[in-house]
This record gives structure tokens, sequence and C-alpha cells, in this order.
């Protein structure tokens, strides 16, 4: 089977494996802090994953958050980056609004993403080149749009903390609403379906934004970190991701006037996964 088929493949039938077992009791463990946490299920489906892909590409290589490829720190040959449940919480909470995430990238240069809204059953799907699809159908190029006219999605709890509330105070007050979906993969799914305008977030994994990033691109959006530097695949990023104009306009008129606090805030900080 041809790599990117056997991609939504694995995906729709790990997608398929979540929802069968979705009333068995779920084992909860935390990991960096209590609101951060992990199911067997998120295990489950990075294993069920990362076997199938051994088993068919033995010479692949697969980096997922729950722990596959922890060493890998070059791009060479072909990598999976993996999130096997983006929006963990929401899973946890709503049995909702969460997908699985995966890009595939030869050489460092993008193959092909996918982002499957596991409960609404919504594949949004990328070959790099080749368009962006949800569920079969293709998706138009993104609009672009003013801040003032955008919908802009971010979580609120950088609006909550005393070094980075001045800077992004601004954007929401100035943009037409603000929302915030917990699942990185949808964020990015959502400006290109053109739901929402914008996503900013101050640190997503490789993992959070690897399959999102293809299919945005496909369409005509731009994907930069607050520093307006293309992104990293082998370290943890910050993220501005947008149509062109409004992602020109969020850069010139809203980030770039705190570059010296956003250089601060990045230093050291992005080094790692
Ligand atoms: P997760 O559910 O796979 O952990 C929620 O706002 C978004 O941020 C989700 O995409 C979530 O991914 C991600 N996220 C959660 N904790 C994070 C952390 N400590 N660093 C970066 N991203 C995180
Ligand atoms: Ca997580
Ligand atoms: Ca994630
Ligand atoms: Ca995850």
């Amino acid at each position: 089977m041809e790599l990117y088929n056997f991609l939504k493949d694995i995906t729709l039938q790990a997608g398929e494996n979540i929802r069968k077992q979705l009333n068995e009791p779920l084992l909860i463990e935390t990991k960096s802090n209590p609101n951060d946490l992990v199911t067997n299920m998120d295990k489950a489906t990075e294993k069920f994953l990362f076997d199938r892909i051994q088993d068919t590409y033995p010479d692949h290589r697969i980096i997922g958050e729950e722990g596959s490829g922890k060493d890998i720190d070059n791009l060479n040959g072909v990598i999976w980056i993996i999130d096997p449940i983006d929006g963990t919480l929401n899973f946890v909470h709503q049995q909702e609004n969460f997908a699985i995430s995966i890009g595939i990238f030869i050489d460092g240069e993008k193959y092909a993403g996918v982002v499957y809204d596991v409960m609404r059953n919504i594949l949004f799907e990328a070959r790099a080149g080749h368009g962006a699809y949800k569920n079969g159908v293709k998706l138009e190029n993104i609009t672009e749009t003013p801040l003032a006219t955008s919908i802009i999605s971010m979580n609120p709890n950088w609006l909550t903390k005393d070094f980075t509330r001045d800077i992004y105070i601004p954007l929401v007050r100035d943009s037409r609403s603000a929302r915030s979906y917990g699942s990185a993969a949808l964020d990015f799914a959502y400006v290109a379906s053109n739901k929402i305008n914008a996503y900013i977030t101050l640190r997503l994994h490789p993992w959070d934004f690897a399959g999102g990033l293809i299919i945005v691109e496909e369409v005509g959006g731009i994907v930069t970190n607050q520093l307006g530097e293309p992104v990293n695949l082998l370290t943890a990023n910050s993220i501005v991701v947008a149509n062109k104009s409004l992602h020109t306009e969020i850069m010139n008129d809203y980030l770039s006037p705190f570059k010296l606090e956003l250089e601060k805030i990045h230093q050291g900080r992005f080094s790692k996964r």
C-alpha cells in the first residue's frame, strides 16, 4: 500500500479503537504537573501506531509524545511525528474534542499530514504539493483577513501570567473574538478550514503541530514561531499560524514591539523537546 494511504488507514483504525473503548475504565496518570495528564489510551494508541508502522516500514523512525524516539536528534530518512491523542484534557473531561495528529517528513521535507477528529469522524489530510482535504473534500485556499474581523484561538492561560499578559491582551482586544479549543492539532485544522483565522501559542511540541503544519501550509497558511522564524521539528516552539496578511499584521503590529521580551522568553526554553 502506498505510504499515504497507509497513513490514513492506520489513523482511522486507531480512532476506531479509541471509540470502541470509550466506555472502558480509564487509567489516568499525571506527568509534569497535576494538570498534565496521560491515560492508558494515549499510550495504547501510540503503541498501536508504532507497531503498525514498524511492521510495515522497519526503516522508518517514529517520534511520539508518549516516549517513542526520545533519542532522535536529526531528520534523516522517513520520520513520523505522532501525537496519539492531542487534547488529552478534553478526552478525559469531555470524551470529545481531541484528535490524532501525525506528520511524515522525508529527509526533513514535508511529505504528508493528518489530523483526525476522532469523535466527529472528521479526517483532515494533506500530501505536500497536492492540496488539503476535509473528509475527502478539497479545502479552498484560506481567506486573508484583518485582525479586526478575525477569530483567533489562544489558551486564556497566557492572559493570566505576568510575563505574557501585556503581549497578548492587545491581540485579543483588537480581534473580532477569541476561542480556545484545547487541541493544538484541531486549531491548525480549523485555521486550514477557515473556521478561525489564527492560532497563537507560546509552547508546542513537534507532535502537536507536525500534521497540522502540513495541512495548513497546503491552503496558504503561514506558520512561524513568535519571533517570525521557521519552526523546528526537533524542539519545542512558540507558534503563530494564520492566513498570510493576518500573520504579517500579528507579527508587525503585535509581536515585534515585544521582540526583546519574547526573545527573553524564548532563551533556553525551546532547546529541548
Ligand atoms: P496534549 O493534549 O497532547 O498534551 C492544549 O492547550 C494543547 O496544548 C493541546 O494540544 C495539548 O496537547 C498541548 N499541551 C498540553 N500540555 C502541554 C505542555 N506542557 N507543553 C506544550 N503543549 C502542551
Ligand atoms: Ca500531553
Ligand atoms: Ca499534543
Ligand atoms: Ca498528546
